[in-house]
């Protein structure tokens, strides 16, 4: 296997094996997705005041653009979310998934953020699943290869 040096002037040098260049530059179904939400926030209180489960919902973001967002899942701990997009996925992409619990004022307590500050690997996408375990709480978006 070889590998190869890529370099640009905004994301600086990385090396690559050569089998990434059958991933990147493809159309991917992305698919949001599943939480499995700790039992309390990371500071250690419960989600709700009325002492109720969280209510999730998740944000997608592609190269920090929100591009879907899911609907609340009432009082529930874990949520599964069949949105779905269609997007070409290049090398250097950043997608993240922000998973909220709704609350009735502003945007409610974060539950995880994934995917932040680093783009998107090539063996991500090849196990078609980007998942992150954050304070407690398991949160995953999927990916498919279209062509
Ligand atoms: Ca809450
Ligand atoms: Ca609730």
């Amino acid at each position: 296997m070889h590998a190869l040096i890529a370099c640009s002037l905004l994301a600086g040098c990385a090396i690559h094996d050569s089998v990434d260049a059958g991933v990147f530059g493809h159309d991917f179904a992305i698919t949001v997705g599943h939480a499995d939400v700790a039992a309390r926030e990371p500071n250690g209180t419960l989600w709700d005041t009325d002492g109720s489960a969280p209510d999730p919902y998740a944000q997608l973001y592609v190269d920090g653009n929100v591009i879907l967002t899911t609907q609340d899942v009432s009082n529930s701990f874990t949520a599964d979310w069949t949105d779905q997009v269609t997007r070409r996925i290049d090398r250097g992409a950043s997608i993240e998934l922000w998973v909220w619990d709704s609350d009735p004022l502003g945007m409610g307590d974060l539950i995880a953020k994934c995917g932040q500050g680093t783009s998107i690997q090539a063996d991500e996408l090849r196990a078609g699943e980007l998942t992150c375990s954050i304070d407690g709480s398991i949160v995953s978006v999927f990916f498919a290869e279209l062509n």
